[in-house]
């Protein structure tokens, strides 16, 4: 068919339906045009039909899994998971030293020097080794004897010591002693003091305590930030102020704000601080003096964070603030990164300050209350 013959069929069209009017090219290219744009656009929503039909029939077919439930892995394999590290590099060593052998002193003197590695302080690994040395006279000391000897060791030094800890600083009753609760956490930079009063803050709002979190790290707005995701996520209330103000203000403020609430507990951030910074350590006596015009018994607790990797720095640290704040008591963090993990046992052995609370991760569940026989038995594999 050429161009004439559609033109006269076109005609043929206008002429039936009475239009007076002589089709010519241009006419032809106009029909053309409108019959193109019909063309694309039944094209179009002929494409899109099968589209739309698909999304619903793949929202149909999405299978209906069953609620997922989070394992949550229970304290003692967490705790042994977060030492995994100190009895592969250090205390689980010891065992080998024996292989299938009794004690003699080649072993002694390989025990020595594990030990020294192991930060448990040079006196204690003297008297240990002076003990061993005095039982061998009489009995024959293989890997088992030995790892029972070291675990009573360890255990009669501390225990004295680790019996002073006020079970309220881990366990919420609603009939227990009536009043707040003040806890102080101090410690050096990057301790994990924020961190720490975040899993606590939770683990005390889960068991129905009401909670108050002052923000005394007025230093730096990111701290305080941090410190309110921990808050916002555990449902404890917390007193912020602006950046720099004084930190002391702020730690009375959150008191009185606990007072007026009836809170639980106040637990208090405070900027972390080189022990040997002297106007720093002064400022968080203020602190305390502060607490005491509302309180005179607080702080109740002042709790010394420290990074379990410190070693033997960490007995300096501790001493200094012990002497500037009273400790009663030391949060050992991060036990899951270091080798060591014999720092805490000559700390509390020399400041005779229990460890209150072990952090073996980040996540909120990676916190729980120092047990010594827990602890004694993840280390040494018993
Ligand atoms: N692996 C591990 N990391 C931890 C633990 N506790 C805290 N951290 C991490 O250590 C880092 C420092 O923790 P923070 O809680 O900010 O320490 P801080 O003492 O408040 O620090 P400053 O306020 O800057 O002095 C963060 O990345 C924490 O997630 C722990 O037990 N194990
Ligand atoms: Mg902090």
């Amino acid at each position: 068919m050429n161009v004439e013959a559609i033109i006269n069929l076109i005609q043929m069209l206008y002429n039936s339906l009475g239009m007076d009017r002589n089709v010519n090219v241009g006419d032809l290219w106009g029909i053309a045009s409108i019959f193109f744009m019909l063309v694309v656009i039944f094209i179009t929503i002929f494409k899109k039909r099968p589209e739309i039909a698909k999304v619903e029939v793949e929202e149909k077919k999405v299978p209906t899994k069953p609620v997922e439930k989070v394992e949550v892995v229970p304290w003692p394999i967490r705790l042994k998971n977060g030492l995994a590290r100190s009895r592969q590099e250090v205390w689980g060593k010891l065992d080998n030293l024996f292989s299938g052998a009794k004690l003699d002193d080649d072993i002694l003197e390989n025990i020595e020097e594990l030990l020294y590695g192991a930060d448990i302080g040079p006196t204690m690994v003297t008297e240990l080794i002076d003990q061993l040395q005095e039982k061998a006279k009489t009995e024959d000391i293989g890997a088992g004897e030995f790892k029972k000897f070291l675990y009573d060791f360890l255990y009669n030094r501390l225990k004295d010591v680790q019996e002073k800890i006020d079970p309220s600083i881990y366990e919420y009753s609603a009939d227990g002693p009536k009043g707040t609760k003040v806890i102080m956490v101090v410690g050096v930079n990057g301790a994990g003091k924020t961190t720490t009063i975040g899993k606590l803050a939770t683990k005390l709002k889960l068991q129905g305590a009401k909670v108050v979190v002052g923000a005394c790290d007025t230093f730096r707005a990111a701290a305080v930030d941090q410190l309110q995701v921990w808050c916002d996520r555990a449902g404890a209330h917390m007193i912020r102020a602006k950046e720099g103000t004084n930190p002391s203000g702020v730690a009375y403020e959150s008191l009185q704000e606990a007072l007026k609430m009836e809170a639980d507990y106040c637990i208090l951030d405070t900027a972390g601080r080189l022990h040997t910074k002297g106007n720093l350590m002064e400022e968080l006596k203020k602190n305390k003096r502060v607490l005491q015009k509302l309180d005179p018994k607080a702080p109740n607790e002042v709790f010394l964070v420290v990074d379990a990797i410190t070693g033997q720095n960490a007995i300096k640290q501790a001493e200094e603030f012990n002497k500037a704040l009273d400790l009663s008591g030391l949060i050992f963090t991060k036990c899951d990164g270091s080798s060591k993990a014999g720092g805490a046992v000559g700390i509390v052995q020399q400041l005779k300050v229990p460890i209150v609370y072990i952090g073996v991760g980040e996540t909120v569940d990676d916190i729980n209350v120092f047990n010594l026989d827990e602890y004694l038995g993840a280390l040494l594999n018993l």
